[in-house]
């Protein structure tokens, strides 16, 4: 699977179009002319640096589909620059709605802007950005990070208190610096334990959400703190799964030696959660393709939009019945 290439994105666009043309063309002056409402949506996508991101993009695409909104999607391959590139694209192309996941939440004011001065409002979708001028995006559509690392935080006290361990010593990978959910999964799990004595974060690494990074970052720490790693906290799925072989290699078993905590809950984690290599995993869903749908719907038709939607979301832990888990789907 992948996102596929941006010429064929802008073609799935084109259909619609044309087709438009055509009936036009084929109208005689006297015949009513029946005109559809298009909705051309533009989206930057990151990449498909994980399982989550994948997941998204195609649940983007189908939801696109059922909605009958044609979509320009592009795919940035882990580059801001690329990203600004295709929004000026959507900008010149004269796109209905723009939407885009920022990689990092710097740099986006003077592209926002231009976007704002051609008059197309603004979606951000899973990421958020750091503007001053609020004024630049219309809504966003994404998980509660913060949230997500206070779950991470407090079962990991809730897991300390069961196992009766008097301290605890943690090793962080976090996603792609500067991002979002990296900030604010690191604000939460951090405010989350701060009243606890027993916890202490060795060493926080970035991963940049990939799973080659996971290991290895999981290779240095092992190498710096080896035995004395209580506990693992990563940012993501992919760095986990790129770290427990690591882990294993060095002769100590993930989810018993070892505190695993993940964030995502894609079905490869789900599936090592029910082996009991990974004791937590909070859940991140990337189904946020229908809200943006609905959502960019809404603004063609002028109507007022939520200013931000955040998905429910549960934490899937050796605390529960792991029988219960539904097929995740992605
Ligand atoms: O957790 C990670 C992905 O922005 C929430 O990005 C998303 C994160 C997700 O690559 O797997």
């Amino acid at each position: 699977m992948g996102i596929k290439g941006n010429s064929k994105r802008f073609c799935r666009a084109l259909p619609g179009l044309l087709l438009a043309a055509l009936l036009l063309a084929a109208c005689g002056k006297d015949e009513p002319q029946t005109k559809e409402t298009e909705l051309l949506l533009g989206f930057s996508q990151i990449g498909s640096e994980s399982a989550w991101r994948i997941g998204n993009t195609k649940d983007i695409e189908e939801e696109a589909e059922k909605h009958g909104i044609s979509l320009m999607l592009e795919n940035a391959n882990q580059k801001q620059e690329n990203q600004i590139a295709a929004i000026r694209r959507f900008i010149a192309y004269k796109v209905d709605v723009i939407a885009f996941s920022p990689i990092v939440e710097d740099g986006w004011d003077n592209v926002l802007l231009e976007a704002q001065e051609a008059g197309i409002p603004v979606v951000l979708v899973d990421r958020d950005v750091n503007t001053e001028n609020t004024e630049l995006v219309t809504c966003k559509i994404g998980a509660d990070f913060y949230k997500e690392g206070v779950m991470a935080g407090e079962y990991l006290i809730r897991k300390a208190d069961s196992l009766g361990l008097e301290q605890v010593n943690i090793v962080e990978i976090t996603g792609t610096d500067n991002s979002s959910p990296m900030v604010e999964r690191q604000r939460g799990f951090l405010d989350a334990i701060a009243g606890d004595k027993r916890m202490k974060v060795l060493e926080s690494i970035d991963g940049d959400f990939l799973k080659s990074r996971g290991a290895e970052c999981m290779r240095s720490l092992l190498e710096t703190y080896g035995d004395s790693i209580d506990v693992v906290y990563s940012h993501n799925d992919e760095m986990t799964l790129g770290a427990l072989p690591e882990i294993e290699k060095a002769g100590y078993e993930p989810g018993k030696d070892m505190i695993i905590i993940s964030i995502d809950g894609g079905q490869d984690a789900i599936d090592v959660l029910k082996e009991g290599r990974i004791n937590c995993i909070v859940e991140c869903t990337p189904k946020l393709g229908s809200e943006l749908m609905e959502t960019a719907l809404k603004l063609k038709a002028g109507e007022e939009v939520e200013e931000l939607i955040h998905p429910e979301e549960q934490v899937f832990s050796d605390e529960m019945d792991l029988t219960s888990i539904e097929p995740r789907g992605y």
